[in-house]
């Protein structure tokens, strides 16, 4: 029964949205597209969301809490219409209302497009802090690009990936505001000389390139609260429409030029995914949004306390995402020094003591260096702040810590004509971070080494996590009814209290729902498939999933050859008793990524091949989903049974969609590595999965040069079977994958891929043991989901408030 309050909200929006297609479409809501009706919903809603943001605004400016500003190139912010639904409470009035005037919501939902800011994990971790700061009622704003085009979309064409151009703005985008009254201008290019003005030698910084940032910004609404934080992302502008003095000599080719050179900064997002560009543009991006944030920031500041700025970093903490806005530290200085009149000494106390950084790598072709010429060709005035930051840095270590020369140029910020990024953001930050336990020891015992010695202080870890409001509570509704109908509603904000969960571990009916939840997710993901594919898969059968970005060290491949190795078994042994899998997969390879695509197209081949042999007797369905996106992993993570987490370990620094499947009560297969380890002590050793060296082990082989591909192939027949299979024509008409046996093989396989491939195997059989059990299946997952608590982005973001930004 609804209450009369409630009856009149329904009777309430469903006027309010009739009115409302009617301003957006004008049309009747009968002739209404359902883009249209988006269209209505969203503007209802970002009404609503509005009020709140203008609010939690104005109170920001009166009270003394300490601000977090999150940098970050990527913000992979995925869907907003329904987490703003349900973040207001009103999911059920919207969904109802909707029902009531004939529309179907799910249809209106997906007709919004997926902003993909973002290649990957990093960029949706960032994503996810601030969807949890807002939760939690923290002052926190993001800062980023307004990326005319987002990452790429993927489609499989002939088994192969084909990049088409992202156009998430195609339709007008409802939840972002411009701002152009608070527009700044960066300032690129150009000559820096010194001059005696009034007998002082002061610098003069001319023939630069102005551009305008213009800022929009973006709702971020806390869950059934009111609070509602920002997400600012900056747009290159040319200063003027048309540049005059051109466009009146007639040159209008070289008007049009200026404009479009200004707008081809955030033009589009790098398509990389670990993996540093080293292209111009990047670094102009890097700049801009880096140098228009803080201007923002620190004017905003001085508006508001008295035009002083020396208390700024017992207010503001600027977080530094990876080495990508490094350059906050220069800049800072810069803004401090050229235009607050600050001294050397001043600047630099306010600057470190506000700086904080958080790597996300340890690969090697990650870390971010830009030759020295580039730098002081496109940002002079930056180049020589960065000079007398690494000057006087390498002045103290030598008076102070007593270093040699040899050990100040390991640690030098200019290295080889190049500035290491990493080190730059170390120098200026007071907390540099990693992302997992594993990863955070690697760092000060590998990475960064040199500065863990110098200022062990400085060094902590934080582990990443996941929202569950997005990642469990949106996208598997079933799975959210029946744990709040068990242990409360608590859980939503406080995820440790899902451990509440284990009373039920014995209660046969909760059981019962609980795997019927998860088939009918199952079910749900199948249609999908279906529907995209063509492929009929069983609901019954194991779910087995690796989604993310493709990547050697993710080992897609590892996973890719297992399952061939299993078509070959049942081809040689078809009465053989096996446990059906469907092997589901998804994720983009960067464009210029040869290997990533050649492991993209076994897949594909493999599916061809496995999918449509008889003999197979559909005991195996190997699924390759096109374009993965936010929206689509909202579909998959509530359908695992089994969640690959298989990298090389020592290389994924924690990984987080180990931790969205973990949510929905997927079982993690996986190797010692990033966060997995932290999944391991959660859950205990009989709830995971795992096989594979250890990241000891791995260093061991790598300070040999590595290991001896070939002799684990000359002992292994399954393995000789299945490289025969890469060349010998096993893949007809789809081509041999020559490259892929020549890495394995010839190069001596960096990634461990035929080492672990045994380990791989054995613990793919204790997986088919375990399924035939039900019961202990069903205790396995409810572990899962019942210590999942940790791996919430707002135990991440609450421990950065503690240990990093000292907030509270
Ligand atoms: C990723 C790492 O590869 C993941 O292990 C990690 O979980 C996430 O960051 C979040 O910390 N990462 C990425 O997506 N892009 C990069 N350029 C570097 C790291």
């Amino acid at each position: 029964m609804k209450s009369p309050t409630q009856l009149k909200e329904i009777e309430d929006f469903k006027s309010a949205y009739i009115k409302k297609i009617e301003e957006v479409s004008g049309e009747y809501l009968a002739l209404s597209s359902h883009l249209n009706q988006y269209q209505a919903l969203a503007e209802i809603v970002m009404e609503k969301v509005a009020t709140q943001w203008a609010k939690t605004s104005a109170q920001y400016d009166t009270i003394p809490h300490k601000r977090v500003y999150l940098f970050s190139i990527e913000f992979l912010i995925g869907r907003l219409l329904k987490s703003y639904v349900n973040s207001l409470n009103w999911e059920e009035t919207v969904k109802i209302a909707m029902h009531e005037l004939g529309l179907d919501y799910q249809t209106i939902l997906d007709q919004e497009t997926d902003p993909g800011l973002g290649n990957g994990g990093l960029g949706r971790l960032m994503a996810c802090f601030l969807e949890s700061a807002a939760t939690l009622g923290l002052p926190f704003h993001g800062n980023g690009i307004h990326y005319k085009h987002g990452l790429f979309e993927q489609k499989i064409i002939n088994g192969e990936q084909v990049e088409v151009s992202d156009n998430w703005l195609r339709n007008g985008y409802p939840f972002e505001i411009r701002k152009p009254n608070e527009s700044v201008i960066v300032k690129f290019y150009g000559d820096i000389h010194y001059e005696k003005v009034n007998g002082a030698l002061t610098f003069v910084y001319e023939n630069y390139e102005p551009i305008l940032a213009v800022p929009y910004d973006l709702p971020v609404k806390g869950y059934h609260n009111s609070t509602v934080n920002s997400l600012r992302l900056w747009s290159a502008e040319p200063l003027d429409e048309f540049d005059l003095l051109s466009f009146n000599k007639g040159q209008f080719i070289d008007a049009v030029r200026h404009k479009s050179e200004a707008e081809a900064i955030t033009q589009i997002l790098y398509p990389n995914d670990n993996e540093a560009g080293g292209k111009l543009l990047r670094l102009k991006q890097e700049y801009f949004f880096v140098c228009a944030g803080l201007k923002r920031i620190i004017s905003r500041f001085k508006r508001f306390n008295q035009n002083c700025l020396d208390d700024f970093s017992e207010k503001i903490a600027i977080h530094i995402n990876d080495t990508h806005p490094a350059l906050c530290g220069p800049e800072m200085m810069r803004i401090l020094m050229d235009d607050e009149g600050l001294s050397w000494n001043d600047a630099w106390k306010i600057t470190q003591n506000s700086l904080t950084f958080t790597n996300h790598t340890v690969l090697p072709e990650a870390l971010e260096k830009w030759p020295v010429e580039m730098m002081k060709f496109l940002i002079p005035r930056i180049y020589m702040i960065i000079e007398e930051i690494n000057r006087q840095f390498g002045e103290s270590l030598r008076l102070k810590a007593g270093l040699n020369e040899l050990q100040i140029s390991a640690l030098s910020i200019i290295q080889d004509n190049q500035i290491n990024m990493a080190n730059l953001a170390i120098v200026c930050s007071h907390s540099v971070n990693g992302v997992a336990e594993l990863h955070s020891k690697i760092l000060k015992e590998e990475t960064f080494n040199g500065y863990y010695k110098l200022f062990p202080e400085r060094f902590h870890s934080v582990t990443n996590g996941v929202t569950p409001r997005r990642f469990l509570i949106n996208c598997n509704t079933n799975l959210r009814d029946l744990i709040t109908e068990s242990i409360g509603t608590e859980w939503i904000k406080n995820l440790y209290d899902l451990e509440n969960l284990m009373r039920f571990k014995n209660d046969l009916a909760f059981a019962k729902r609980f795997c019927q939840i998860k088939l009918d997710n199952k079910i749900r993901l199948s249609h999908y498939i279906k529907q995209q594919n063509q492929i009929v898969v069983n609901p019954e059968s194991i779910f087995d999933i690796q989604v993310k970005r493709i990547h050697e060290y993710k080992r897609q491949l590892l996973n890719a050859l297992h399952v061939l190795h299993l078509y070959n078994c049942l081809k040689a042994n078809p009465n053989q008793e096996f446990i059906p899998r469907t092997f589901i997969f998804a994720g983009k390879a960067a464009p210029g990524y040869y290997f990533a695509k050649e492991i993209i197209k076994l897949i594909n081949a493999i599916a061809e091949l496995v999918n449509n042999d008889p003999a197979i007797h559909d005991r195996i369905k190997v699924v390759f989903l096109a374009n993965f996106n936010v929206s689509l992993g909202e579909i998959i993570y509530p359908a695992a049974n089994i969640s690959e987490q298989i990298s090389t370990a020592g290389k994924e620094a924690s990984g987080t969609s180990n931790m969205k499947f973990m949510m929905n009560g997927a079982i993690t297969l996986g190797t010692m590595d990033g966060a997995n380890i932290e999944i391991y002590e959660a859950v205990g050793k009989e709830n995971i999965v795992t096989f594979g060296l250890s990241s000891d082990e791995v260093t061991h082989y790598e300070k040999q040069g590595g290991y001896s591909s070939i002799e684990v192939y000359e002992s292994n027949e399954h393995i000789q079977k299945i490289m025969h299979q890469l060349i010998d024509g096993t893949f007809g008409h789809l081509g041999n994958f020559q490259s892929i046996y020549d890495s394995l093989l010839l190069y001596n396989d960096t990634y461990f891929i035929l080492k672990d491939f045994d380990s791989y195997l054995g613990a793919q059989k204790r997986i088919n043991s375990i399924f035939q059990d039900k019961t202990k299946w069903f205790n396995m997952a409810l572990h899962n989901v019942a210590y999942s608590g940790r791996f919430s982005s707002d135990r991440a973001v609450l421990d950065y408030q503690k240990k990093i930004w000292k907030t509270i």
